[in-house]
């Protein structure tokens, strides 16, 4: 995988006034080694020229700012000040389903003290309604239109996470941070490229794809170890134990120095397999207890971090890939007020519980309503680590959040566009309090205004999309329209990794 020369600190600097600045002379060093690393890859890869001219520019580019300003690369023995970083990461948990947002039967203590201590976000977004588009988000800070792959993977899937992708990982751990994915990867696995280790990732345990994708329709799902496989069909009742179990003791392992921990649970994605302590408990049936059992692994991730002193020191953060799976009745989840689930680009599909904790840096209590979502995680993340996004013409679209995570308000944040990525398309766009819905889907298969589209919502008045507003603001369609058009473009023209080869 190429290494990416990255210029920047971004304006995180008052999250994190902590961290070690790096020498001018470690910076001009990491230039000068990572531009002659980029020249060899320059004749070693087989990527086409358009690329290769990129990244010769991007590196060069990147060495004459660093020689002036050298801002690359904190050291790593001063690593120590650069905060932790956990995401805990459900798998179609609606924004309904805590209880500190509002369920009525599924008791959640850790998650709710978690908001309680931390910050409570209400306009959090998933980067996609569907599994690995939404990984893909995460971990790229892109809109996933720009992957070049199918919206879910499939086990025998062929087109998966590009090795040009440059993860969140991969910038933790050129950061010098330790780096641990324990569950659900799905971001491809017919190739050894794809899998976690060779995307940034230390260590990595788990399913690499949904737990219903199983035989006779599919082949026998492993549990992998790194790029091995340790077992065949394993007792999924055993898996958020067993990733809670891997997680802590990374944690403990590696406290010494700055850890990223992904910890993308396996569900609430049906099946559902609660472990024996919480099987038959929740009033909300099993639903209810693979989601307590998510609960008390959070719990026990909070609780690991204060007794080891690493909680003022730690940013964890918590949601949920997708919303509910409701056509899954029963075994599927709630959006709470918010409209449809899973698959769909309806408030209910995409926006999730976010809660974000680090004692004494976020404020105990706070409640954000400021729209944000996973991408932003991937460059807020980069910053805190003193790293900012690849340069190398490739466009990443999540934004720094940290002035919101300090409960700051950032004009410069309000008014950014937000794409809502339905199947293989785009359906919606956010802009404020205004979102625009020009294609709409379900899995219900429901059409809820008979057809009609383009359709217009304020979704701080009516967050639950019932009344449409855009015969009456046709100002607010036009405008909105045109940030998609641009958007649409722009994306056109710039193609994915996958357009080139
Ligand atoms: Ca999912």
């Amino acid at each position: 995988m190429t290494q990416i020369m990255r210029g920047k600190y971004s304006k995180s600097r008052r999250l994190c006034t902590a961290i070690h600045r790096p020498s001018q002379d470690s910076g001009a060093a990491v230039a000068i080694i990572s531009s002659a690393f980029i020249t060899l890859n320059l004749f070693i890869d087989r990527t086409a020229m358009k690329y290769r001219l990129l990244f010769l520019i991007s590196g060069l580019a990147s060495f004459l700012l660093l020689g002036s300003r050298s801002r690359i690369l904190p050291e790593r023995e001063a690593g120590r000040e650069l905060p932790n970083i956990v995401i805990l990461f459900s798998d179609d948990l609606g924004y309904g389903d805590l209880s500190a947002y509002g369920h009525p039967t599924i008791r959640t203590p850790n998650l709710d003290r978690m908001a309680a201590e931390g910050m409570k976000f209400t306009n959090f977004y998933s980067g996609s309604p569907a599994c690995s588009a939404s990984r893909y988000a995460l971990l790229t800070g892109r809109f996933p239109v720009r992957s070049g792959f199918d919206w879910v993977l499939y086990p025998k899937s062929e087109r998966c996470i590009h090795p040009r992708e440059w993860t969140l990982a991969e910038g933790l751990k050129q950061a010098g941070y330790a780096t641990a994915c324990y569950g659900k990867w799905h971001l491809g696995t017919t190739k050894k490229e794809y899998l976690p280790l060779q995307n940034g990732f230390d260590e990595y345990v788990g399913l690499p794809y949904s737990n219903d994708m199983l035989p006779p329709q599919h082949p026998p799902i492993a549990l992998m170890e790194g790029n091995d496989t340790l077992q065949l069909n394993p007792d999924q009742t055993q898996l958020t134990a067993l990733y809670t179990a891997r997680a802590k003791a990374f944690i403990r392992k590696h406290k010494k120095e700055p850890f990223f921990v992904y910890l993308p649970y396996a569900m609430p994605h049906v099946p559902l397999h609660p472990g024996e302590k919480f099987a038959g408990r929740s009033p909300r049936g099993a639903y209810g207890d693979v989601v307590e059992e998510i609960d008390w692994s959070a719990g026990e991730i909070l609780e690991l971090l204060k007794a080891e002193g690493l909680d003022k020191n730690t940013l964890v953060f918590f949601t949920s890939d997708n919303g509910p799976w409701i056509i899954k009745n029963e075994l599927g989840g709630s959006a709470g007020l918010l409209r449809d689930g899973k698959g769909s680009t309806w408030e209910g599909g995409m926006r999730e519980p976010g809660i974000a904790w680090w004692p004494g840096t976020i404020e105990a209590g706070a409640l954000q309503l400021q729209p944000a979502s996973t991408l932003d995680l991937y460059t807020t993340c980069l910053a805190l680590a003193g790293q900012g996004p690849p340069e190398d013409g490739r466009s990443v679209d999540g934004r720094d959040i940290s002035s919101l995570l300090l409960g700051e308000m950032d004009s410069s944040l309000l008014d950014n566009p937000y794409f809502y990525y339905g199947p293989h398309e785009l359906q919606a766009v956010r802009k404020g309090a205004w979102k625009l819905h020009i294609i709409t889907s379900s899995q219900t298969g429901r059409d809820y205004f008979n057809g009609k589209l383009p359709l217009l919502f304020n979704l701080e008045t009516d967050p639950s999309e019932q009344y449409d507003l855009s015969d009456a603001r046709p100002d607010m369609v036009q405008e909105l329209m045109a940030e998609i058009e641009q958007h649409k473009k722009a994306v056109a023209a710039e193609g994915s990794f996958w357009g080139v080869e």
